[in-house]
Formats: structure tokens, C-alpha cells, sequence
């Protein structure tokens, strides 16, 4: 007999909602990019973290919305996935927004689960009480097990929901040894960071035109790592703006970058940036299947 509990929980929600913040919150480092554009998340990204006998797993989602081609199709499929995965699933929901549509039509659809639910209410630090009861009263009908208002950036409410969380989880074993924070492996969490720093260094829709991946991912002799990523774009007339007036939009990307991993890594990191085209990347199975994602959906 184990006396030790553990749950998967799967954060779900509408896209920009803050799954992602929390997931880094919750777990105290950074584990998932963020960015202010939406479709930050292409993949199902675990977090983990201990509460005294309680080993939480945390899936952060790709956001749901409505989606049109393959790549996004995949994403949002899983995002629903992930319901069925988990043990509990937490429904997060940007306050600061207007338009609840989505996010209430998301929480219809699991409202016949036995498994925990509870929504969580983010952003609460741009917004009024009184907002906070108008939004409340309109999820009233879909009776949530239980409700929280949160800022993911600020941290305010994260110990309440942390200990709702473990109070739900069953006994069992543990999954992931106590030292693992994350089950992405540290190529990918540098691919990862690239990304980030591409939704935030190029504008409007080329973000969702690319992605990165690994050439060589080297630990030098004095534990420093040599990294070299190829990002992928789909035009040649792309590559032209992701490098910039004489390479320099290329090298901001890559020095902000570097700094991240660097601080991830605790060394120092050699990160060497290549632009290439392949117009057909979206298209093609062995990206899914690198990310975890359905070729088919
Ligand atoms: N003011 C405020 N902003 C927040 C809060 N939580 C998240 N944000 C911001 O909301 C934006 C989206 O955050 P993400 O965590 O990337 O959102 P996401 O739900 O993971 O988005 P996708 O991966 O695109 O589905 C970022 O600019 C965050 O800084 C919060 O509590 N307060
Ligand atoms: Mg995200």
C-alpha cells in the first residue's frame, strides 16, 4: 500500500486565456512559452510538481478555437484529448474578455464528466469584483465543482487551487521521478524558446508560417552547449524578413533566445540560427509526429 496520491489535471481553455502562465506559475519555472499572439502552444506539454504526498501532473493545452487548416485542426484535437487523459481538468478562462462564447461552449461539452472540474477565473488583476459575479453567474449552469479567480502572472490564488487540486487526488503511484519538472527533453524546450522569441520579435501572421527545428544540440567539454536550430518558414520571401536588414532581425531573435537558455541551462550556450524554406512543413507527417500531434485529424 502507498500512502503517496497523484493526479493528471489537464489545463484546457480558449487560446491567450493563460494556460501556459499558469502551467509556469504552478510549477515555479518556466516550462511553456508564452506570447501575447495567440496559438503559442502547438502541443500538449507536461508540468509537474510536488505537494507534500501529491505528485501533480499538468497538461498545458493548445488553445481552443476555431480552427482551419491541418496544423490547427491537430492542436485543437489535442486540446480535447488531453479531457480524456486527465483526472481533473481546470477550464481557464480570460476574465478581461468580453465575448464568453467560447469558453462556455468548451465547458458544455465536458459537463457530463464524473471527473473533477473546476474553472478558473485568470486575469482578475485588469478587472472589477462586479465583473468577476457577472461571469460567474453565467457559468452557474454548468455547476462547477468548484471556481477560483487567479492572476497566473501575479500568483495571486494559485495556493487555493493548488491544494483543491491535491484535496481531489486518488491514491497512486507516482509517475515521474521527484527531480522531473517537465516532460519536454532540452532540445525541444531550446526549440521551444526560439518560438517564443519569434512570436514576439516578428509581427503579425509569419509566427504561425514557422517553426524550429534541431541541427546539432552539443555539450562542449566544459559543459557549455553548442545549439544549432534550422527556423522553417514556407516562403522564400519570408526568409528575408525573419533575417532582416543585414541579418540583424535574426540576430535579436538569437540573442534573446540565447539568454533564455542560458538561464535554463545554468551555462553558457553557443546558439547558431539558420533560415531555411520547405513550403510543405504543415504537411508533412514527421512534424506531428515529432510534436505529439495526429497527421490526420
Ligand atoms: N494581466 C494578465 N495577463 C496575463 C495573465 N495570465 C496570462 N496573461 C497574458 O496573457 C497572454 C497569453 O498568455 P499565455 O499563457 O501564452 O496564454 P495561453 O492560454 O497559453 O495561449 P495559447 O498557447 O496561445 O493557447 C500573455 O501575454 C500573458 O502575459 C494574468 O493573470 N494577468
Ligand atoms: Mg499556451
Amino acid at each position: 500500500m502507498t500512502d503517496k496520491k497523484s493526479s493528471f489535471i489537464a489545463i484546457i481553455g480558449q487560446t491567450n486565456a493563460g494556460k501556459s502562465t499558469l502551467l509556469n506559475t504552478l510549477i515555479g519555472k518556466k516550462v511553456s512559452i508564452i506570447s501575447h499572439k495567440v496559438q503559442t502552444t502547438r502541443r500538449k506539454i507536461l508540468g509537474i510538481c510536488i505537494k507534500d504526498d501529491t505528485q501533480l501532473v499538468f497538461i498545458d493545452t493548445p488553445g481552443i478555437f476555431k480552427a482551419k487548416n491541418r496544423l490547427e485542426k491537430a492542436m485543437v484535437q489535442a486540446a480535447w484529448d488531453s479531457i480524456y487523459d486527465a483526472d481533473q481538468i481546470v477550464l481557464i478562462v480570460d476574465a478581461a474578455k468580453n465575448d464568453l462564447s467560447v469558453s462556455l461552449s468548451v465547458a458544455e461539452k465536458f459537463k457530463e464528466t464524473k471527473k473533477p472540474r473546476v474553472l478558473v477565473l485568470n486575469k482578475v488583476d485588469l478587472l472589477q469584483k462586479e465583473k468577476l459575479l457577472e461571469i460567474i453567474t453565467k457559468f452557474a449552469p454548468l455547476n462547477f465543482d468548484h471556481i477560483f479567480m487567479i492572476s497566473a502572472t501575479k500568483g495571486d490564488g494559485i495556493g487555493d487551487l493548488v491544494q483543491t487540486l491535491c484535496q481531489n487526488s486518488q491514491p497512486g503511484p507516482w509517475f515521474y521521478m521527484e527531480d522531473q519538472s517537465s516532460d519536454l527533453s532540452n532540445q525541444v524546450q531550446a526549440e521551444e524558446m526560439t518560438r517564443e522569441k519569434i512570436y514576439e520579435f516578428l509581427h503579425q501572421e509569419l509566427p504561425y508560417s514557422i517553426h524550429v527545428v534541431t541541427q546539432n544540440f552539443e555539450i562542449l567539454p566544459k559543459g557549455e552547449i553548442k545549439i544549432t536550430q534550422s527556423i522553417v518558414v514556407e516562403r522564400d520571401s519570408q526568409r528575408g524578413i525573419v533575417l532582416g536588414e543585414r541579418g540583424a532581425k535574426l540576430k535579436t531573435i538569437g540573442t534573446s533566445a540565447r539568454k533564455e537558455m542560458e538561464a535554463l541551462f545554468g551555462t553558457k550556450v553557443h546558439l547558431f540560427l539558420h533560415v531555411t524554406v520547405d513550403e510543405k512543413w504543415q504537411n508533412r507527417k514527421s512534424y506531428y509526429d515529432q510534436q505529439g500531434l495526429d497527421f490526420e485529424s
